[in-house]
């Protein structure tokens, strides 16, 4: 398969890291998240949002966002559930996600990385936001779990480890959240696990 990404974001991230643990083999076709303005012309028939992770299969066809990218590759595998309550609480930490977390985390780390200097009001409130994101899965986690969904590594933890791991490039301490940060743990020693950097 072949993988429009972006070194920096999480959201490609998730993708590689599933590959990986799948053993599938991937491309990278690497676009810049800064300057846009090839865009169109590269992924404009893949992808109508003409964002990255844009993933285009051996026999032509293609698929977007990263969530529906992760949920293709792991139906059938260990890190997909079969029980349909187990699958639905995975798509619930999904959404969750890209609601509570992407938005926020990802945004304020994107901003550092690109040197935007945000609206204040807008910062504070996608910080503030982010926090409690952070604590509803610090929640989560002191009712003893050890992993998000099924007490098993799924997608779930790999789509909410992205951006969480990494908050701290977009200046907010984990510091407050040692059950994400024992989290973070078990999930960077799973077998076959690559960092973001990766
Ligand atoms: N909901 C999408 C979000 C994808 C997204 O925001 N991609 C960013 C990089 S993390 C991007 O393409 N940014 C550049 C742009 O918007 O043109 C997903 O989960 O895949």
């Amino acid at each position: 398969v072949l993988l429009y990404n972006s070194a920096v974001s999480g959201n490609c991230y998730k993708v590689r890291q599933l590959l990986t643990h799948l053993g599938i083999p991937y491309e990278i076709h690497e676009l810049s998240v800064i300057d846009r303005s090839d865009r169109a012309d590269v992924i404009g028939g893949l992808n109508p949002a003409l964002r990255v992770p844009t993933l285009v299969f051996d026999d032509g066809r293609s698929l977007a966002e990263s969530g529906a990218i992760l949920w293709h590759f792991a139906d059938g595998t260990d890190y997909l559930p079969s029980d349909a309550f187990e699958r639905a609480q995975v798509l619930q930490w999904m959404f969750f996600e890209q609601y509570d977390i992407e938005p926020n985390l990802a945004v304020v780390r994107f901003w550092a990385i690109a040197g935007i200097d945000p609206a204040p009001a807008d910062a504070a409130s996608r910080r503030a936001a982010g926090e409690r994101a952070l604590s509803a899965i610090e929640g989560h986690l002191a009712a003893g779990r050890a992993f998000l969904v099924a007490e098993r590594y799924t997608i779930a933890d790999i789509a909410l480890y992205a951006y969480t791991h990494v908050a701290e490039e977009g200046g907010f301490s984990l510091a407050p959240y040692p059950l994400v940060r024992a989290w973070h743990d078990r999930v960077a020693v799973q077998p076959g696990h690559i960092l973001i950097t990766e």
